[in-house]
Formats: C-alpha cells, sequence, structure tokens
C-alpha cells in the first residue's frame, strides 16, 4: 500500500483553513483556583498538575449552550478558509464526539448531551467546507496509559502504550472515520512515546477506514515528513524559503490554542493577510486557530478579525488560493510574492516603497495593476544590467496606486510560468542576501536545505562544525558590512522572555579574507509581524570587492551556544553596501 496521498488537490488549492481548539479547558479559561495558568490554555491540566478526579469534574459543567455549528462553519468561510480541523480529543482525554470506547465524552459526560463533532462535520457539508479533526493519539492526560500524565502515574515502567492505542486511539480513530461521512483531514499531534511501527499501523487504518482522508505528518516519531501526506511545521512557524514538500503552518490568533480570558494578544487584520501570504509564497497552508469559550462563543474580536481577513480575500484571493511558491531565492523586505501560470504576484508590505525592482526574471511582464485597482496600470521597464543575458532588472511603478489596504497584492500578467534564472544575485538597493536555506555543505557541496525540510523551518539550526557557502553574483562593486540574521527556535518566551542564544563563534571567508566573528544582538526585531518569533541581528565585519563577478562566501561555525534559544539558528547572511541604513 502506498502510504502517501495520491491526490491532495483540494488541500493544495485551499491554503487558508480554520483550527479549533475546544474541550473542557474552556471553563478554566487560563485560571485555576484563582491561579492564573499563564500561556496555552489547553494545557491547563498538566501546567497545574490537576489530578484526573478534580479536572474530570469539569464535564459536569461542560453546557455550551450557545455553540452554532452553523454560525461556525458560517465563520470560516465568510473568512475565507477552505477547510476546518476541530480538537476531537485533544491531551486532556476529553472527546468532543460520542464515543463508545470511554464515557469521558460530551454526550455521556456533560449535561450538553450533543455531539459536537456531528453538528460540526454536517455543518461544514452544508457550507462547503472540508471536515477534518484533530486527534491526539499519544498524549493523553486522562489515560494511565498514555504518554503525558506524570502527575497521577508517575512510574512510566508501569505504562502500557499499547493498552493505550488498543483501548482508546484505535476504537476512537475508527468512530471518527466511521460516524461523520467523509474526514477530509485527520490531524496527529505530538507523537511521543508511540513507536514507527505503531505509527505506521495507525496510518493504515486510516488508509483503509477513508483512503481520502490527508494525515498530517505529527503522527509519527519526529513529526518529519516521512510521516502522513504534508508536514507540519512547528506551532506558528514560518518557513523561510519555499518547501520542496506541501508545508501546513497552523497558528495561534493570540497566544493561546484553548479560549483564555486572559490574552488578547489578537493579531491584527494586516499581520494575518501578511503571515498569509508570507506562507502560501513558502508552499505551505496556513491553518489558524479559534478557541471558544465556555459557552460555545467564538469571542468576537477573533471573529471580528477574521471577517476583514475574508474581505481582503474577496479581493485578493487569487493570489492565495491555487497558488505556487515564490520563485525567487530571498525574502523581499517590501513583502512576499506568490504565482500562478502566466501571473506573479507581488504582496505589497512596505507602503512607502514608490518603486518595486527584482532581477533575473525571465518573462516579459505584460501587464501590471494591483488586484483593488485592476484598471489602473503600473509602468514596468525590464533592462538588462551586467553582462549576463539573464540578469534582467524588472521595475515597476507603484506610486500611481490609489487603493488603500495596507496590505496590497499587485499582479502582473507574465508570458509563460515565472521563471528566474538561478543563483543569488546583488539586488537593486546593492544588498546581497545569503539565505540559510538557500546554502550548500562547503565540505560536500550538498544543498544544506533537506536536512530540515523534514520539519521545516524558521531557519536553519547549525551543528558545530559546520561549513556553509553561497555563491553569488556581485553587479555594484564596493565595500559591504556583513551581518546575521539569527532567530528564536522552539518555545522560548520564558516568562515573556523570547530568547536568541548568542556567543556562537564563527569565521566568515569571503574574497579571501578569513573573518572572526561571535554572534551578538545588535538589534532585534519580531519576524514579519509574527509575534511568536523573533530575529536577531549580528555585526560580523566588512568585505570590499573590486568588480564585478561571481564570488563565494564561506560560514565556518566553530563554537554554538546551545542556551535557552534552541542554539544557532541562522535566517540569513546578508552584505549591506556600505552607507545604506540596514
Ligand atoms: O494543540 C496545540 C498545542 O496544545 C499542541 N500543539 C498545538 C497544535 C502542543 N502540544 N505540545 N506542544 C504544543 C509543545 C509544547 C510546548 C510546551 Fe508549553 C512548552 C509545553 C510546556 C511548555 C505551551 C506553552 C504549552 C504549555 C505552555
Amino acid at each position: 500500500m502506498t502510504m502517501k496521498h495520491p491526490d491532495m488537490t483540494w488541500w493544495r488549492d485551499a491554503r487558508f483553513g480554520m483550527f479549533i481548539h475546544w474541550g473542557l479547558y474552556s471553563i478554566p479559561a487560563g485560571e485555576w483556583r484563582g491561579e492564573r495558568v499563564p500561556r496555552a490554555a489547553e494545557w491547563i491540566m498538566n501546567r497545574a498538575q490537576i489530578p484526573v478526579c478534580e479536572y474530570e469534574k469539569l464535564a459536569a459543567q461542560f453546557n455550551p449552550l450557545d455553540f452554532d455549528a452553523d454560525a461556525i462553519a458560517g465563520l470560516a468561510k465568510e473568512a475565507g478558509m477552505r477547510y476546518l480541523v476541530i480538537t476531537a480529543k485533544h491531551h486532556d482525554g476529553f472527546a468532543l464526539f460520542k464515543s463508545n470506547a470511554s464515557s469521558y465524552n460530551v454526550v455521556d459526560a456533560t449535561p450538553f448531551k450533543r455531539d459536537i463533532i456531528g453538528e460540526l462535520a454536517a455543518a461544514c457539508d452544508r457550507q462547503g467546507i472540508r471536515f477534518g479533526v484533530y486527534y491526539s493519539q499519544a498524549q493523553d492526560w486522562h489515560h494511565p496509559d498514555a504518554a503525558g500524565n506524570t502527575w497521577d502515574w508517575p512510574d512510566d515502567s508501569k505504562k502500557d502504550f499499547r493498552k493505550f492505542l488498543d483501548e482508546l486511539v484505535f476504537p476512537q480513530v475508527d468512530e471518527l472515520l466511521t460516524n461523520y461521512g467523509r474526514m477530509s483531514v485527520l490531524w496527529f499531534d505530538t507523537p511521543r512515546t508511540i513507536t514507527a511501527d505503531q505509527s505506521r499501523e495507525l496510518l493504515a487504518f486510516v488508509r483503509d477506514k477513508q483512503p481520502e482522508c490527508i494525515v498530517n505528518s505529527r503522527l509519527g516519531p519526529g513529526g518529519g515528513s516521512e510521516w502522513g501526506d504534508f508536514v507540519s511545521l512547528r506551532d506558528n512557524e514560518v518557513p523561510t524559503m519555499p518547501l520542496e514538500e506541501n508545508g501546513e503552518t497552523c497558528a495561534t490568533l493570540n497566544g493561546t490554542w484553548g479560549y483564555s480570558k486572559f490574552d488578547a494578544t489578537w493579531k491584527t487584520p494586516d499581520q494575518l493577510t501578511r503571515l498569509l501570504a508570507d506562507i502560501a509564497a513558502k508552499n505551505a497552508n496556513y491553518l489558524l486557530n479559534i478557541g471558544p469559550d465556555h459557552l460555545g462563543r467564538v469571542p468576537e474580536r477573533s471573529a471580528r478579525i477574521l471577517r476583514e481577513v475574508g474581505d481582503w480575500l474577496q479581493t485578493n484571493g487569487e493570489a492565495v488560493y491555487k497558488t505556487q511558491p515564490t520563485p525567487f531565492p530571498l525574502n523581499f523586505d517590501w513583502g512576499a510574492v506568490t504565482r500562478r501560470p502566466g501571473k506573479l504576484y507581488f504582496h505589497v508590505f512596505d507602503q512607502s516603497v514608490r518603486e518595486l525592482k527584482v532581477v533575473a526574471l525571465q518573462n516579459q511582464v505584460t501587464r501590471a495593476a494591483f488586484l483593488d485597482t485592476p484598471d489602473t496600470l503600473c509602468t514596468v521597464r525590464q533592462t538588462p544590467i551586467g553582462t549576463d543575458q539573464r540578469l534582467i532588472e524588472t521595475a515597476i511603478e507603484v506610486s500611481e496606486s490609489t487603493g488603500t489596504a495596507p496590505h496590497r497584492v499587485l499582479a502582473l500578467e507574465i508570458n509563460g510560468d515565472a521563471d528566474v534564472a538561478p543563483g543569488i544575485v546583488q539586488q537593486p538597493d546593492g544588498s546581497i542576501t545569503l539565505e540559510s536555506l538557500a546554502a550548500v555543505n562547503a565540505a560536500t557541496g550538498a544543498p544544506i536545505a533537506p536536512a530540515i525540510m523534514a520539519r521545516g523551518a524558521v531557519a536553519r539550526s547549525l551543528d558545530e562544525g559546520i561549513r556553509l557557502s553561497w555563491q553569488f553574483e556581485v553587479l555594484k562593486p564596493g565595500t559591504f558590512r556583513i551581518s546575521a540574521d539569527c532567530a528564536t527556535g522552539r518555545y522560548t518566551d520564558h516568562g515573556g522572555q523570547k530568547v536568541v542564544d548568542t556567543g556562537h563563534k564563527v569565521v566568515v571567508e569571503v574574497n579571501g579574507q578569513a573573518i572572526p566573528a561571535v554572534i551578538r544582538e545588535d538589534a532585534r526585531q519580531p519576524i514579519r509581524g509574527n509575534a511568536h518569533w523573533l530575529c536577531i541581528t549580528s555585526g560580523i565585519g566588512t568585505a570590499h570587492f573590486d568588480a564585478p563577478g561571481r564570488t563565494t562566501l564561506t560560514l565556518a561555525v566553530n563554537k554554538i551556544v546551545s542556551g535557552k534559544g534552541g542554539g544557532f539558528i541562522l535566517r540569513n547572511i546578508r552584505l549591506t553596501p556600505e552607507g545604506c541604513p540596514r
């Protein structure tokens, strides 16, 4: 049996989905016995070490009379989302569906008695939204043999994980795939304890029941691309370069998945449309979460924000749905790029830019206009620069645009499919960006990217002793400042502090010169408005090029400091012409 899904078309085209985290944790909503339990509210049982016998009592209080499946599916539709994934069972073990495998479910254990999964599946069908469920297949804090609950059952050696699979996981997955019609997505999470064989068995079981169901990569150990049908990136993670395989960024609208009464750190509609574009530009879907409260109400703010995203998609959806990732080998400061056959979409985040310039696009641009002012044409110039015929500069004047949305999309009609001459080239502003994922291993010549593609990444997490190199084309010689952008690598908001490890020792070799440097924090900024990740910039030194031409830069990583920031996580190396602000 083939283990990979043969046809991901609907999923691949969708690009935008709704995630829903809902369960008993919506009752405490981030507070236990008068104490705030910060961050992820769905983790409260674990974070406050609440015994099963106590947490279970929440079921008797669970009566979300305002729950309206049609309203939620309708909201997803209004937001422009094409699929929906809800927590059928999260780590706390409580099922939002009728189950014969355990009475710890919404129908048997609550006064509400309604099957939430059933109602939502039917509502999604009515709205034409693909329906899927999240199922925690390894952590279950309610089951003595599952992973995770170390406060009620501290002795791991007494746990029989197989028993948990047989008593609960297989029967419940069976119920989910039998009782609710077509299941479009099964979304597994935190594959601890589960073995490779057990994961394969679970996948075969799903394939047998519903061959069309799409499964995420967090099914099996490591959660990498060898598992399932698409790569689940880390929570809230935005890749820096296009992924070779289908990816998905699951993300929060504020800072928690389950409803919290304390967290009002909502992302703005502009941030969300930018993230959506940036993620699509990297070949991934955006699965954006809402957390209904104990009455089943979607927080009004999140609903309003999502509707605004939906309004933006009404005009700009063609630059998101069904698109392919950026053909350019770098991130632009001004925005992100998506494409379709015969089209390129420049998502312009920076409204102050009056002229957009890209290098090495081989196609002729036949028309350029913003999607929100489609009749106002922008002037395009395409001129060769340098000696290489393929080094064409495409410049588009955007000063005459009259639209007002903060994130506008410039649509270019081009002859044929977007074709960008391979290689890294100095940009029209003089800068040269060496993305970490575009590097090759200097020792082997092998691309650096595949090593992380298993999981996707905000950037490449480096190993001590590695030497990375990049070849690039200098067009306008001169003196350049070299700097490195480094990122946080995992859940690093230790008490609100986002940590990027510094102190790594590197040597940059360029132009016959070896520059030793220590990575430090000279500046810090959020990554593309994404509050969950942070980027620091470290100065490295300067380099001088006398003449145009092809050259190489090598980064030798000699010593890595492994602190709370996850080690040395390099986003890119930048060369900025002396005298330019960075
Ligand atoms: O379902 C959501 C999370 O609950 C789940 N995945 C997403 C989709 C998830 N399970 N584990 N993790 C994410 C990683 C665990 C992170 C932790 Fe923490 C850091 C556990 C304890 C510290 C985050 C912050 C959870 C509690 C506090």
